[in-house]
């Protein structure tokens, strides 16, 4: 990347990094077009940017041509990772998702409100994680698309809704999953079929725990269950525990941020990078550009397993929080 970039060029490409939608990334990627200086040192990154806006616009054309049927159950994964909400019906699946996220999915009291998936994004600290709202899990009838949205998912909150038998929800729940060859993770040593089964992480969410009259039953349930699940009582209505069902989110996808800055500037610590614990210094060049990934002379560290500015290595395994200047 050359280096007399004028400071807009980092502001549309930080914000082409955070694009979710092809006519957003498009958009970027034309006005950073517009801003790169035109000379030979900039030729290959303009050609990859136009390769990339027309990429972009073939994918949008062919699906708007209406040839290929887009499921509502085909959900593209936004940020680091998908987390599917499931329960049976009227526990709070989908109060949960309109309180935590941006998506407004139907709520009522009416069993059998919500019958397609809808996913929205929520903030924890400064991670955007997806989360997704579905159709009840019923004995009769399971969606085989809904069972390969499962299938596919990096974390399931299992809502059980306290006030109704929440310990036969649990059953019907975990029967259902198990039918379709879906695994709670935690569970994988107690489970005799290790062929063609699916191991999702799972947290169950004990909803409707609104205040503290809840809570003896809450401790009676999570006895009962010998602490054999891992568990949250919580209130999608009153937003009890909402903080530590996000923290335990974060957790569960096993994530780290990595700030990037320019010499002599402060890293924006509103917009990292989000990686996958374990992520090399190599990993978040590839992330950042080829060029850099191509090119990297050295890196400079800080952060909890580097002393301020320390220079690392491409092998070098980066921490949750700490902050990179690339230098090509
Ligand atoms: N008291 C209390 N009621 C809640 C809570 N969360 C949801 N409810 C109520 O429970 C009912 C069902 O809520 P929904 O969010 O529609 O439940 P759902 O699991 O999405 O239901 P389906 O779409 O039918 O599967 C509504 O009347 C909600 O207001 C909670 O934390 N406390
Ligand atoms: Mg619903």
């Amino acid at each position: 990347m050359p280096t007399n970039l004028p400071p807009d060029f980092y502001e549309v490409e930080k914000r082409f990094r955070l694009a979710k939608s092809p006519a957003e990334k498009i958009a970027c990627l034309e006005e950073m077009l517009s801003i790169i200086p035109k000379h030979k040192g900039t030729d290959h990154i303009r050609a990859d940017y136009r390769r990339q806006i027309s990429k972009l616009k073939t994918a949008s054309k062919t699906q708007k041509g209406g040839s290929i049927h887009v499921s509502a159950f085909r959900i593209d994964q936004e940020g680091p990772g998908q987390v599917v909400v499931l329960g049976t019906t009227n526990v709070g699946k989908s109060s949960l998702v309109d309180k935590l996220t941006n998506a407004t999915p139907e709520v009522a009291s009416t069993p059998y409100t919500t019958w397609k998936p809808t996913p929205g994004m929520m903030l924890v600290d400064n991670v955007q994680i997806q989360l997704i709202d579905t159709p009840p899990l019923d004995r009769e009838y399971l969606e085989p698309e809904l069972v390969d949205l499962i299938r596919r998912a990096d974390l399931i909150l299992l809502v059980l809704d306290l006030q109704t038998y929440p310990d036969q929800q649990l059953e019907t729940t975990v029967e259902i999953l198990r039918q379709n060859r879906i695994i709670p993770s935690h569970l994988k040593d107690q489970t005799d079929e290790d062929q063609f089964v699916w191991y999702v992480p799972v947290i169950v969410l004990t909803n409707k725990c609104d205040d503290e009259s809840m809570d003896e039953i809450c401790e009676i349930f999570q006895e009962l269950l010998e602490d054999e699940w891992p568990m949250i009582s919580i209130s999608a209505k009153t937003g009890r525990n909402l903080d530590k069902l996000k923290k335990a989110v974060f957790d569960s996808l096993k994530i780290l941020r990595v700030y990037s800055k320019a010499p002599d500037e402060e890293p924006d610590f509103s917009q990292p990078v989000v990686m996958k614990n374990g992520a090399t210094l190599e990993d978040f060049t590839k992330e950042i550009h080829k060029d850099f990934h191509e090119k990297l002379k050295f890196a400079k560290v800080w952060g909890s397993t580097a002393f301020d500015g320390q220079m690392v290595q491409r092998d070098y395994i980066l921490q949750d929080g700490d902050v990179v200047e690339l230098h090509i």
